[in-house]
């Protein structure tokens, strides 16, 4: 019988890791438009795509190799991220949104200014895009990360809100507390928060995560029996128990587990589950992490030219027209100033497709 359960347990497990993995997502790629060779001071739109993003709010950084950008924030709920004080005219930016916000923002709403010098740059950058969740905190020893999540839920809307959480391709799951060291730490992390474990004893969440031959035939018989009910230890039974002084008190409808129960003590309760409490959402063991997309071409060769590599040539492949340019261009050189008419300003009309 033992035997049994132990397999069924890890085939659960497998089947439980395996459903969620496939609809969560993350940001995979991103596919940048930086068009090519742009006047000094001029203004070009570029362009970056995301790949794979789903429901989870982002995090993007920007970092410009040489000019400055802007972002068009209007009608999007974008935040800067500490230490960033604008959208607009910057070497440097971390913001966070959205999904839907971000991958507009990145796809439509990016403007490069060229630097003053030299007479014509092309854009180069490193970008990454990856989740972003406020409160976020890192396990560095076992590379789990946790999240707690205030607003009182019951125990089983807090599984399925946690499994629907994508942290860069790992699933969340409702948090597993299996040792002495990680109950600390997600005490800590909590700041001793009341909070839903995903140990349960409820015989219609406890069943489904077990063989046919292992299920329960009765509430009595999972009487202060506890399985892990999400995350990879779903199905298997709880074996590490720091109760709260005379916990579990066995009331027959109390079957789902809280920790820091009356203080911030990591001691556990068994308590209603239908009753709504805080929770922890658990990241990391489930299934693969895809990390922050990355884009670099800080490297890359310089974008190619259409004429001859003369400065009429290379900025016509911009689009702006060259003549008045190329006057600016000689006038400023007799007369040793860079000094740019303000009817060249007015005559870009920078290209993103070149
Ligand atoms: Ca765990
Ligand atoms: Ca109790």
């Amino acid at each position: 019988m033992k035997r049994l359960l132990t397999l069924g347990a890890v085939a659960a497990g497998v089947l439980l890791a395996l459903a969620p993995a496939a609809s969560a997502s993350a940001v995979t790629s991103i596919d940048a438009e930086l068009g090519g060779w742009v006047a000094a001071d001029e203004t070009a739109p570029f362009s970056l795509q995301l790949a794979g993003a789903t429901g989870e709010d982002l995090e993007v950084s920007i970092q410009l190799a040489d000019g400055t950008m802007s972002v068009d924030d209007s009608g999007l709920a974008l935040t800067l991220a500490s230490g960033f004080t604008s959208f607009s005219d910057v070497a440097e930016i971390t913001f966070t949104g959205s999904s839907a916000d971000v991958t507009t923002a990145l796809a439509e709403r990016l403007i490069w200014t060229a630097p003053s010098t030299p007479a014509q740059s092309y854009l180069r950058l490193s970008a990454s895009v990856g989740s972003h969740y406020d409160g976020l905190v890192v396990d560095e020893t076992s590379g789990h990360s946790y999240l707690l999540v205030t607003t009182p839920t019951a125990w089983a809307e807090a599984r399925d809100a946690a499994a629907a959480m994508n942290l860069n391709g790992l699933t969340g799951y409702l948090a597993t507390i299996t040792t002495p060291e990680e109950n600390s730490f997600v005490t800590a992390a909590t700041s001793g928060t009341t909070h839903f474990i995903a140990a349960t004893s409820e015989i219609t969440y406890v069943n489904p995560l077990l063989a046919p031959e292992d299920q329960y035939s009765n509430e009595a018989e999972l009487r202060a029996v506890y399985y892990w009910g999400a995350g990879p230890e779903a199905g298997e039974r709880v074996t590490y128990t720091p109760w709260f002084p005379d916990e579990p008190n066995g009331v027959v409808s109390d079957r789902c587990l809280l920790t820091n129960w009356f203080s911030g003590n990591g001691l556990w309760n068994d308590a209603g589950c239908s009753v709504g409490y805080a929770y922890v959402v658990e990241f990391g063991g489930l299934d693969t992490e895809v990390g922050p997309a990355l884009y670099d071409n800080l490297d890359a060769a310089a974008p190619p030219l259409d004429g001859d590599g003369t400065v009429d040539d290379e900025l016509a492949d911009t689009g702006v027209d060259a003549l008045p340019v190329l006057g600016a261009a000689l006038l400023a050189l007799a007369a040793g100033l860079w000094m740019l008419s303000s009817r060249r300003a007015s005559a870009a009309a920078p290209r993103a497709d070149v």
